[in-house]
């Protein structure tokens, strides 16, 4: 089995911060342990603005605190986000993620990250 903290993530490979700052990710399970998807702990700060398009992955997003929006870009839908929140990209939705107040995310994806991902210029991550 396999038991793992936060604390014991922070300041090692399995933390991963975007190249703007903007977020950062602490996996929590990746490819390599396995369980065919991966799951983190992202913290997305107040006042950002991240486009995201996942051509590669769906992710599902559980908001365990903060406040936020969703903006999808194919019909300009926007999404409030707070705690308790769940939403899916099942479309390989193309969006805009904000934050008011930071958000801290609980976050899964199928098929699995493998460890060092950031989004591209396209707000994609690489195929497996
Ligand atoms: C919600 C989202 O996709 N944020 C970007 C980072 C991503 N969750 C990750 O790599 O953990």
């Amino acid at each position: 089995m396999l038991v793992r903290t936060i604390d014991e993530i922070k300041q090692t490979d399995r933390e991963v911060w975007a190249k703007n700052k903007n977020w950062v990710s602490r996996r929590l399970l990746l490819k390599k342990d396995g369980m065919g998807f991966s799951f983190h702990e992202t913290t997305i700060f107040a006042g950002t603005q991240t486009h995201i398009w996942y051509k590669h992955h769906l992710e599902a997003v559980f908001c365990v605190e903060g406040e936020g929006e969703v903006e999808t870009l194919a019909d300009g839908k926007i999404h409030r986000i707070g705690p308790g929140t769940l939403y899916a990209l099942n479309n390989h939705d193309e969006h805009l993620l904000r934050a008011s107040k930071d958000l801290r995310l609980l976050c899964v994806f199928n098929p699995p990250v493998t460890g060092e991902e950031v989004h591209r210029e396209d707000g994609s991550y690489p195929p497996e």
